[in-house]
C-alpha cells in the first residue's frame, strides 16, 4: 500500500467544530490508505495531536470528504470521518451537522458547484446516513463571503449565516419502537433525527445537568453509569456492540435556565460536548416532542411553532424541528432547519507525519 505524504486540504470551522476538508480525488481511493493518511495528517494517535492539524479534542479532529454527486437529488456528496485523538481510529459511523455547514462553501471554492450571484444553494447527500440536506449561503459577485452578522453560541464574533434544511430523514425516529425504554435501570428515550441519541433526565443520574463539562467528565461514577446505559441502549437501537463506536450519543436533560426549551449536557460519547452538535440537537428537539418521552416534565415546549431553543454549556442552539404521527400512530420527523456559520481558515497542502513514525505515548 503506497500512501502519499501530502494532500491538498482546506481547514475550516464548520459551526462549533473545526476540520480538514478534502476533495475525494485528493485522497487515496482505498479506504485503508486514506485513513492511514488522515491519522498522520491530524497527528493521531496522540492526546495533544502535536504533530498534526488536530486540536486535541473530538470536536477539532474531524474530516469532510467532498465530491460531485452521482445522485440526481444532490449536487455534492459529503462523507464525514471522525478521526480518533488518542486512538488510531477513523470512523464513518456518524454524521456531523457542524462540519456540514462548511461543505457548501467548500464545494464552491473547489469549483464543484457554480456560485449564484447573491446566494447559492447546494443540495448535499450525507454519505454516512444516506440523508439529504440543502445549505444556502451568501455568494456576492459569485464568491463565497464568510463575513456577516450571524452569531452562534460557542464561536466568538459573527459570520455569514449558512441556512441548512433537512427534509424528513430516512430511518425511524424512535429506533427501539418506544417513546420510553428502561435501560440499566434508567428511563431513556432513544431517538434518531439524524444522530442516534439517548435522552436521559439528568436527575435520574443524580446530577443536576447544569454542571460544567469538565466536572461531568471527572465524575467517574457517572462515566460508568453512562457507559452501561449506552451499551444496552446501542443494542436496543439496532446498532450492535457500541463499545468502540462514536454513536449513540447521550444527552442529559434538565429544565431550561434561560427561556429555552431544555438545558442539555451531551456526551459524544465519552467527552462532554462544550455546546451540542447540530444533528444531536435535531434529535433532542424531535425527542422532546414525542409523547411519553423522558423530556416530559423536564422540558418546556412552546405552545406553537417548530422553533425550539436547546440550551447547552456555552449558550443555546435554535432549531426548527417538527414531528407528526403516521396512520399507525408512529412519530416521524417532518423537517428540521438550523442556522450555522462557517469560515475558511487556510487553504493549501498538508504534509503528513511520516508513515511508521508512531508518537511516543
Ligand atoms: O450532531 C459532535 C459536532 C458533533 C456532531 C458529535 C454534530 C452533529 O458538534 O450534527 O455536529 O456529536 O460528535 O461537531
Amino acid at each position: 500500500m503506497t500512501v502519499p505524504a501530502e494532500a491538498r486540504c482546506m481547514l475550516m470551522r464548520g459551526g462549533t467544530s473545526k476540520g480538514a476538508y478534502f476533495l475525494a480525488e485528493d485522497l487515496p481511493a482505498d479506504a485503508g490508505a486514506r485513513d492511514d493518511l488522515l491519522l498522520r495528517v491530524m497527528g493521531s494517535p496522540d492526546p495533544r495531536q502535536i504533530d498534526g492539524l488536530g486540536g486535541a479534542h473530538p470536536l477539532t479532529s474531524k474530516v469532510a470528504v467532498v465530491s460531485a454527486s452521482a445522485d440526481p437529488e444532490a449536487d455534492v456528496d459529503y462523507l464525514f470521518l471522525q478521526v480518533g485523538v488518542d486512538r488510531p481510529e477513523v470512523s464513518d459511523r456518524q454524521n456531523c451537522g457542524n462540519l456540514l455547514a462548511g461543505v457548501g462553501p467548500f464545494a464552491v471554492e473547489r469549483g464543484l458547484v457554480a456560485a449564484g450571484d447573491g446566494r447559492t444553494s447546494v443540495r448535499l447527500r450525507m454519505v454516512n446516513s444516506g440523508d439529504f440536506a440543502v445549505a444556502s449561503f451568501p455568494t456576492p459577485g459569485g464568491r463565497v463571503d464568510y463575513s456577516g452578522t450571524a452569531e452562534i453560541s460557542g464561536v466568538p464574533g459573527t459570520a455569514a449565516p449558512v441556512v441548512i434544511e433537512f427534509p424528513q430523514g430516512s430511518g425511524p425516529l424512535l429506533p427501539t419502537g418506544h417513546a420510553r425504554d428502561i435501560v440499566a435501570d434508567t428511563p431513556v428515550t432513544c431517538v434518531d433525527n439524524g444522530m442516534p441519541t439517548v435522552l436521559i433526565a439528568a436527575a435520574s443520574l443524580k446530577v443536576t445537568g447544569y454542571e460544567s463539562p469538565k466536572d461531568l467528565e471527572e465524575d467517574l461514577t457517572l462515566a460508568d453509569r453512562l457507559r452501561e446505559i449506552r451499551l444496552e441502549a446501542g443494542k436496543l437501537m439496532g446498532l450492535g456492540d457500541v463499545e468502540g463506536t462514536t454513536v449513540p450519543k447521550l444527552s442529559l436533560l434538565a429544565a431550561p435556565l434561560d427561556g429555552g426549551a431544555v438545558m442539555t449536557r451531551t456526551f459524544i460519547p465519552v467527552r462532554c460536548h462544550t455546546s451540542i452538535g447540530v444533528l444531536g440537537a435535531a434529535s433532542v428537539a424531535a425527542g422532546l416532542r414525542v409523547e411519553g418521552g423522558v423530556g416530559e416534565g423536564v422540558a418546556r415546549l412552546p405552545a406553537q411553532g417548530d422553533r425550539l431553543r436547546i440550551e447547552h454549556p456555552s449558550g443555546f442552539l435554535d432549531i426548527e424541528s417538527g414531528i407528526a404521527y403516521d396512520a399507525e400512530g408512529v412519530p416521524v420527523a417532518r423537517r428540521t432547519a438550523v442556522v450555522r456559520t462557517a469560515r475558511k481558515i487556510f487553504d493549501g497542502t498538508v504534509f503528513a507525519r511520516p508513515a511508521g513514525a508512531a508518537p511516543h505515548l
